[in-house]
């Protein structure tokens, strides 16, 4: 009877630590919605001076706000921070509590930057600005901004917007 207590504990003993082990970050992942940064109430990004429905020549500047939280590179894990992703055709935002995608549709600015200069194909597209912390995840809740349609003219001068850049 004592010995089989004494065993019960010591396994229960020995065990525990090793479970408490596996919930702690430093191994593979584990839910990662737990991960998740918060954002402050109020949080906001936005592209600057391009309104939904304008007409963009095929290379144009696109510049991006945030406001109620700081611009910090990827990797630097700051409270309150993140850096910007400009999401171009992108009908749908992925799972967010991955890190977001990085390819031609999913621009990621983990250098901290705060505009490009965008060459885009004629015709239709769709813009959209979502921050993500350092892992590139966004936070919770998600601070995007509302996604707006350009059109992207034929003619590399028409509609230019900011600069001329086209002597
Ligand atoms: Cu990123």
């Amino acid at each position: 009877m004592n010995a089989r207590f004494a065993w019960c504990f010591l396994v229960c003993f020995l065990l525990a630590p090793a479970w408490a082990d596996q919930s702690q970050p430093a191994g593979s992942a584990p839910a990662a919605s737990a991960q998740r940064r918060p954002s402050p109430a109020g949080a906001e990004v936005a592209i600057v001076d391009i309104k939904d429905g304008a007409v963009v020549a095929t290379t144009f500047l696109v510049q991006f706000s945030v406001t109620g939280m700081d611009i910090a590179p990827a990797g630097t894990d700051i409270p309150n921070t993140g850096h910007h992703h400009l999401l171009i055709d992108v009908e749908e935002l992925p799972d967010p509590n991955l890190p977001l995608p990085k390819n031609e549709h999913f621009m990621h600015f983990g250098g901290g930057q705060t505009e490009v200069e965008l060459t885009l194909s004629p015709g239709e597209h769709t813009l959209q600005l979502v921050f993500a912390d350092y892992a590139h995840v966004p936070h919770n809740p998600v601070v995007k901004s509302v996604p707006i349609t350009i059109v992207v003219a034929e003619d590399a001068n028409a509609g230019q917007t900011d600069r001329d850049k086209n002597p």
